[in-house]
Formats: C-alpha cells, sequence, structure tokens
C-alpha cells in the first residue's frame, strides 16, 4: 500500500464559547485536515492543530510543510515504512502538528488495511476513557455553573481548571467556587500554563492543597530552571509538564532534572508512534501520564481516545477529551458521544471515521 498523495486542507469554524488560558486564547478551529491516498484507494485522515503560542505553527505554515516538503518526500513510500517516514520527517526540525497528523492518517489507513481499530493496533487495553473537561478563564459563578451544567449533560466528573492569572487569589476563589459547587466526589486540577512565577505557584499549592486538587500542571515556566525544581519538590501532588516536554527527549529530560513528575501526552503533537515513545518512557521511569488535549475538534478527540484507551497508562486517569463540545460545527458525519462520563472507542476499523464532506466544503479556507 503505497502514498500516492497528500491534501492539506485548511478550514475554521468558530467556538461557542472561546477558550481563555494563561498563555493564550482560542476562538476558532483554524485547523488543518490531512488526507493520505494510497494506490490501493484507501485515504487516511487526521487533524493538524496549530498552536501558535506553544509550538510556533500556524495554519499556513502547516500546509506550507506538508506540500512543499513532506509531501515529496513521502509519495511513493509503504503505508508500513513508518520508521523511514519519520527519519525523512525529522529532517526538518519543529513542525510537531503537521508530522503529527501525517502519522495518525498512516495508522488509520493500517488499521484500514487490516481491518482492526487503531486502538487494537496500539494495544488494545480498554474500549473507553472517563472524560475530564477542561475549564477556560472566567468568573467563579461561571466557572461554577459550566462544570455543573457539564456535569449534569454528560455525567463527567472530572475537571482541569485553567489558573496562572494575577493576583492568584482571581483563580484560587474560582477553585473554591467549584469545590463548593461539584462537592467532594468532583475530581479538580490544575493548568497554569506558566502564568505564575515559581513563587506566586508555591504560594497558591498550599491553599489548592485544601482543597484537594490531584494534579498540577505548568504552574510555572520550566525555563525558569531552578525555580521549577524548587516547586516541583514541594509539591505533594504530580506535578504534570505539557508544553515543556513536546518530544520524547523534553519528557526524559524533564523528568530527569526534576521538572515534572508526571507528563500530558497529546497525539495532537506527538501522532501515536511518538506518544507511544512518550509513554513507554514514563513507564519506564515510574512516571505518571495524563492524555491532554490540544483544544481538538472531533476527530482529534477520536485520536486522543484511540491512543488513551489502546494502554493501560494512558487510560488510567480520566483524558481531556470534551472541549470539541465547546465547536459550533464539526467535521464528523459521526460525533463522539459522550455519556455517564465516558468516551467510547470507535469501532474502526482504523480510525473509524467519515468526513462530511458538505461540511469541509462549507468551512474550508482555501477556495
Ligand atoms: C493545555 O493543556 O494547556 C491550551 C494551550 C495548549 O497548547 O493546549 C491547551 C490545553
Ligand atoms: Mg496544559
Amino acid at each position: 500500500m503505497r502514498i500516492t498523495g497528500i491534501e492539506a486542507v485548511p478550514y475554521a469554524i468558530p467556538y461557542t464559547k472561546p477558550l481563555k488560558f494563561a498563555s493564550g486564547e482560542v476562538h476558532a478551529a483554524e485547523h488543518v485536515l490531512v488526507r493520505v491516498h494510497t494506490d490501493d484507494g484507501a485515504v487516511g485522515v487526521a487533524d493538524a492543530v496549530p498552536r501558535p503560542f506553544t509550538y510556533g505553527e500556524t495554519q499556513a505554515s502547516v500546509v506550507a510543510v506538508i506540500e512543499r516538503i513532506f509531501t515529496p518526500q513521502l509519495v511513493g513510500e509503504d503505508v508500513f515504512a513508518r520508521e523511514r517516514i519519520h527519519g525523512r520527517l525529522h529532517r526538518t526540525v519543529g513542525n510537531p502538528a503537521a508530522k503529527s497528523a501525517l502519522d495518525m492518517a498512516l495508522w488509520d489507513l493500517a488499521g484500514q488495511s487490516c481491518g482492526r481499530s487503531v486502538t487494537e493496533l496500539l494495544g488494545g487495553h480498554t474500549d473507553r476513557m472517563r472524560v475530564s473537561h477542561m475549564l477556560g478563564f472566567d468568573a467563579p459563578q461561571r466557572m461554577a455553573d459550566e462544570a455543573l451544567r457539564v456535569r449534569d449533560t454528560y455525567g463527567i466528573a472530572v475537571f482541569k481548571v485553567k489558573v496562572g492569572r494575577r493576583p492568584v487569589g482571581l483563580d484560587l476563589d474560582v477553585c473554591r467556587a467549584l469545590r463548593s459547587a461539584l462537592g467532594d466526589e468532583a475530581e479538580l486540577y490544575v493548568d497554569g500554563n506558566r502564568g505564575w512565577t515559581a513563587s506566586e505557584a508555591a504560594a497558591a499549592l498550599r491553599e489548592l492543597d485544601e482543597l484537594g486538587m490531584t494534579l498540577a500542571e505548568e504552574l510555572c515556566p520550566a525555563d525558569d530552571v531552578l525555580g521549577r525544581r524548587w516547586l516541583v519538590a514541594q509539591s505533594r501532588i504530580p506535578f504534570v509538564a505539557d508544553e515543556s516536554a513536546t518530544t520524547p527527549a523534553e519528557a526524559a529530560r524533564s523528568l530527569l532534572d526534576g521538572a515534572a513528575t508526571a507528563i500530558s501526552v497529546k497525539t495532537a503533537r506527538t501522532g501515536f508512534t511518538h506518544s507511544q515513545r512518550v509513554l513507554f518512557l514514563c513507564e519506564g521511569l515510574g512516571a505518571e501520564v495524563v492524555m491532554g488535549n490540544q483544544i481538538d475538534g472531533q476527530l482529534g478527540t477520536v485520536c486522543t481516545v484511540a491512543f488513551g484507551a489502546a494502554h493501560a497508562a494512558s487510560s488510567r486517569r480520566a483524558g481531556e477529551l470534551s472541549n470539541f463540545l465547546d465547536m459550533s460545527d464539526d467535521l464528523l458525519t459521526d460525533p463522539p458521544v459522550i455519556t455517564d462520563g465516558t468516551l467510547a472507542v470507535r469501532d474502526g476499523p482504523g480510525l473509524g471515521v467519515v468526513i462530511d464532506d458538505a461540511k469541509l466544503a462549507r468551512y474550508r479556507q482555501d477556495r
């Protein structure tokens, strides 16, 4: 099964509720749909999610690198020659979203060709994951109301709370409001997207401890090397590296240097192939992982749960799988459905998704 062509289709779909956090805000899903065509007529798909504030990629840069560099390197190659393909992609530094979408589209093709789901190919551990919902910046009461609505509608009982604003008390008020609205049975954890200094974060952690938070993610910049190590050493809960650990090597350095004790795995930036490398490295070192969200749409969410459910270590914690609910529309003919706080993997083969061509025609930006 050989690659005959690759499409990189930029599209934009507005969010009904923009997501705001310490390092940026997202008002529309300005993504790139990647389709890999093969000589037997099969098509593999995946979504590239450019995040300029995290990795420097833009929608235009994703399209350009796929069309000008990666497509000429991959056309004619066997879909199953993953090591060779990654060797070629690796000649270009960076561009994690573009590379990851290509990688996941190839896994989709591999699954289609043997009639098995990507989850089965990756490890086949389970068929669903518990869902964690990410709450962006807002006033305390509004965030509590959103959490209650999400809990009552979808049965979700795990929430990641965006923090990292100044004064620190602003976010502590939010966390208190959430705990009092949701009660003790809800799991709450925080993500600062590097918004605080190490000392601000240390003060916050002391208060957050009393509210029973279970994880602390990127509360201060990893580049503040000693401050970050000092903070992680005093954290009583796992300290998660997300945007500071975007490759297997960064994840290793982060854990070994004391910059984190857990890692956020995002298929949008490490695809399936490198997400497995990060996951297996974490298992080897005894570090926990959480399946993170790159503010994915439906297709990205399908990829995250396909990977997360495939392994014991990636399905232990709730995965961040619900932010597609805030989009005004999306591209799949058969959207993911969250019930009883869980999301099931698709039956496959491959990723088991069908793109709605009419919707793609409506939202694409290149025609
Ligand atoms: C997260 O976990 O940080 C926000 C920025 C980004 O790159 O991903 C999201 C969620
Ligand atoms: Mg994060």
